[in-house]
């Protein structure tokens, strides 16, 4: 009888490591999740399937955790999905996101060249690299641009995944990724900070939001349809780099329409423009061109920007009522 596959993920308790690991472990995959030492656990976006899967320590700073972890798990696709993933964050922390983003990805990427080279590689790359955007839309050959020490760490990461691909023959992918939500989503990340308030607002427990800039645009879709391009990509006999987007872009402020209209309130009402959210370079639009992904890969988005903006309102208002 054949093997089940195994998959080692990092980030594995972030937004889209525990999509991935649904959807590996209905594809039949023994799933191993690498999560870093906290005083406390950190575990609500997996817990419901904690038992299903195996969850190891490591860390991205540690490339030795990594090289002890591949030896005893023996997985045949590794995703490398942890990162400081917040934009924000990265100015305040700039060092340290490179660390991590940056840095972080040479870690994994040798660590599988020691234990075991034929191991594939999947690399969370970002349309952040896009930054200030030199082509619209943002396909795979549009230079990057970033405008953010998290946007700078994540061209680092896509092009030493590159690099490991072309000097040791390794089955590793770059995957650019366009902003994808849910409501596992973060609360400091604007959709879910502007879902959340919406939710709170309408049930009388806030009374305003405070954001900054409301005029960027950005390429949204849904994280649960975003995973399954990761996996498509490790199911390729040639490894490559994949723009994974809707095409569609939509400013933060119709973000706010649609989520206030969504439980009948206007946004206008309660929205307060606040300094300390607005960024030192902002990256005005993305939006992507995922004809490569689509061709290739035979992926395509499910859900509708409405579809996600409503899913997101009622499972923060679900969320508000249980918790009160
Ligand atoms: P997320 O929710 O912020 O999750 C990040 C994960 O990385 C968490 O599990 C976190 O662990 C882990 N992590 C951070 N530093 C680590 C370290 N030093 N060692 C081990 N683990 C560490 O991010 P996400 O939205 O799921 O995104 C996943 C990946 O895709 C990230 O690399 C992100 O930069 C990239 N990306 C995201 C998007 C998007 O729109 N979501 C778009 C393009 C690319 P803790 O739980 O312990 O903090
Ligand atoms: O939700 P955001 O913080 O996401 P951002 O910066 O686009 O980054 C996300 O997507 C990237 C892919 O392009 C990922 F690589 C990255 O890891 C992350 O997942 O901000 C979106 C936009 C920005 O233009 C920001 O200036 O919303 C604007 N915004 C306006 N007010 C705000 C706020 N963003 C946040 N987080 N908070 C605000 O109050």
């Amino acid at each position: 009888m054949a093997q089940p596959k195994r998959a080692l993920i990092t980030g594995i308790t972030g937004q889209d490591g525990s999509y991935l690991a649904e959807f590996l472990l209905a594809q039949g995959y023994d799933v191993i999740g690498m999560i870093r030492r906290s005083s406390t656990v950190n575990f609500e976006r997996i817990r419901h399937i904690q038992e299903k899967i195996t969850l190891i320590s490591g860390d991205l700073l540690d490339e030795v955790s990594m090289i002890n972890m591949l030896r005893e798990n023996r997985p045949t696709e590794v995703y490398n999905l942890a990162a400081q993933s917040f934009v924000q964050t990265s100015w305040a922390q700039p060092v340290f996101t490179g660390e991590t983003t940056a840095l972080g990805v040479t870690r994994v990427l040798d660590a599988i060249r020691i234990v075991d080279p034929d191991i594939r590689f999947y690399q969370a790359s970002s349309s952040e690299m896009f930054g200030k955007v030199v082509e619209v839309p943002q396909r795979e050959s549009t230079p990057f641009y970033p405008r953010s020490p998290y946007g700078v760490a994540k061209v680092y990461g896509h092009w030493i995944t590159v690099n490991y691909r072309e000097s040791y023959g390794m089955h590793a992918n770059s995957g650019i990724l366009f902003n994808h939500e849910s409501p596992r989503r973060g609360l400091e990340f604007v959709t879910r900070k502007i879902t959340n308030s919406a939710a709170r607002i309408k049930l009388g427990l806030d009374k305003e939001l405070r954001l900054g800039n409301l005029d960027s645009q950005r390429d949204w879709g849904f994280a649960g349809d975003y995973v399954k391009a990761m996996w498509l990509m490790l199911q390729q006999d040639q490894p490559g780099d994949f723009v994974v987007a809707t095409g569609q872009t939509q400013s933060v402020r119709r973000f706010c329409e649609l989520a206030f209209g969504h439980v009948g309130l206007d946004y206008r009402d309660y929205v307060v423009l606040d300094e300390r959210f607005m960024r030192p370079a902002e990256v005005d639009l993305l939006v992507g061109d995922s004809s490569n992904a689509r061709e290739v890969l035979g992926w395509q988005p499910k859900t509708s920007f409405e579809d996600l903006v409503q899913m997101m309102v009622e499972a923060d208002i679900a969320l508000l009522k249980v918790k009160r």
